[in-house]
C-alpha cells in the first residue's frame, strides 16, 4: 500500500476533541445557562486540542481576542509538532438548544491546511443554500426560490411537495417561508443549529433535502468542510444584519454580491471534520448518555482526501471522566 494511504488520520484525534467538549457541555443540558455550558465545552476543547500534534491556528473561533479569552480567532493550538493547519471550532453549536435541552446541539471542529479556509473577518451572517451531491449542479443563489426547489426536486427524482427544507425560525425568514410554502415544498423550522441542518441537507439518511436562509458565517465555514467531503454544495453570500456589520464587512474589502461555493470556503482536499452530539437529535447524532457507570458519546468523523466517513460510539469509563475533570482544573 502506498505510504500516502497510510498517512496519519488527524480526524481520529479530532474526535477526541469534540467528545471532550460534548461530555463537559452535556452536564449543562436544560439547566438554562448557555454561558456555563459553552464555557465548559471551550475549556475541554482547548485542553484536548493542545495535546494534538498539529501546528494549528484558529480561523473560525469564539470571536476576537478581546471578547473571547480562549479559542479566539488567531489563537495557536496544538503541540506544533505536526502540520500547519487552519482550525474552525464551535464547542457548542446551538448553546440555546443545550440550555433548553432541545435536540441538535453538537460540538464541532474542522481542519484544513494553513491558508485554505475562508476567513469571514467581521462578517457574522451569510445567506446559504445547501444540497446534497445529486442536486449540486442545479442550484443558483440568484434564481427565485421556486425555481431552485423545482430543479432540486427534479435532480432528486421527487416532486416539489416531497421536499423538506430546513429553515431557521427567525423573523428575517418570513418572506422565505412564504415563498417555500407557495412553491409547494414542506418545511422543518428549527430554533438553532444550522450546522446540523446543513449536514442533514447533504446526507441521504435524513428527511431534510435542502437548507435555505441566513445563518452564522462561522457555522457556514464549519459546515462547508463536511459538505465538501460528502460531495454536496453550499452556495452563500454575505448578508450583514446591521449597518455596523455592513460597514465593517465593506471596509474589510468583502463584496456583498460575491457568491461563494463550497470550494471557495474550503480550498483544499486535505481536510478533516468531526462532530459529537450533545443534546440528542431530530436526525443525525445522538446526545451524550450517562449510564451511571460511564458516558456514551456518538460522533461523526470525516477525512477529505479519502472521503472516509466514520461513525464512532465511545464508552468512556467513569474513572476516566473523573480524571479528565481533575486535569482540567489545572
Ligand atoms: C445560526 C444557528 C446557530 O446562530 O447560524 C445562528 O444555526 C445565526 O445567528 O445555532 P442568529 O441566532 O442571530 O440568527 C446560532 O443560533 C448560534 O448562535
Amino acid at each position: 500500500m502506498p505510504q500516502e494511504a497510510c498517512k496519519r488520520n488527524l480526524g481520529l484525534d479530532l474526535v477526541r476533541v469534540t467528545e471532550a467538549a460534548a461530555l463537559s457541555a452535556a452536564r449543562w443540558l436544560g439547566r438554562g445557562n448557555k454561558e456555563a455550558g459553552d464555557g465548559a465545552a471551550v475549556d475541554a476543547m482547548r485542553w484536548s486540542f493542545n495535546a494534538m500534534d498539529i501546528d494549528g491556528r484558529v480561523v473560525i473561533g469564539e470571536g476576537e481576542k478581546d471578547e473571547a479569552p480562549m479559542l479566539y480567532n488567531g489563537e495557536e493550538l496544538g503541540t506544533k509538532k505536526g502540520p500547519q493547519m487552519d482550525v474552525a471550532v464551535d464547542p457548542v453549536e446551538g448553546t440555546s438548544l443545550l440550555a433548553t435541552g432541545k435536540p441538535n446541539a453538537i460540538s464541532v471542529v474542522s481542519l484544513a491546511p494553513r491558508g485554505t479556509m475562508f476567513n469571514p473577518g467581521p462578517a457574522f451572517y451569510m445567506e446559504k443554500l445547501v444540497v446534497g451531491p445529486k442536486a449540486k449542479e442545479v442550484i443558483d443563489l440568484n434564481a427565485p426560490i421556486e425555481t431552485n426547489l423545482r430543479n432540486i426536486a427534479k435532480a432528486l427524482s421527487k416532486d416539489v411537495d416531497d421536499l423538506v427544507v430546513f429553515v431557521l425560525e427567525r423573523p428575517r425568514h418570513e418572506k422565505l417561508i412564504t415563498e417555500i410554502r407557495k412553491a409547494g415544498a414542506r418545511i422543518q423550522l428549527h430554533s438553532d443549529g444550522d450546522v446540523a441542518g446543513a449536514i442533514m441537507a447533504v446526507s441521504d439518511e435524513s428527511t431534510v433535502d435542502v437548507m435555505m436562509g441566513i445563518g452564522g458565517t462561522p457555522e457556514g465555514v464549519l459546515a462547508a468542510t463536511a459538505i465538501k467531503i460528502i460531495g454536496g454544495e453550499i452556495l452563500c453570500r454575505l448578508a450583514p444584519q446591521s449597518q455596523k456589520e455592513k460597514d465593517a464587512v465593506l471596509q474589510s474589502g468583502y463584496n456583498l454580491n460575491t457568491i461563494y461555493s463550497v470550494n471557495d470556503l474550503i480550498r483544499s482536499e486535505d481536510i478533516y471534520f468531526a462532530a459529537t452530539g450533545i443534546s440528542g437529535r431530530t436526525s443525525g447524532l445522538r446526545g451524550v448518555q450517562y449510564t451511571g457507570q460511564n458516558a456514551i458519546t456518538h460522533s461523526i468523523m470525516m477525512k477529505g482526501e479519502t472521503g472516509t466517513i466514520r461513525y464512532i460510539e465511545s464508552h468512556i469509563a467513569h474513572g476516566q471522566l473523573m480524571k479528565i475533570n481533575a486535569m482540567k482544573q489545572h
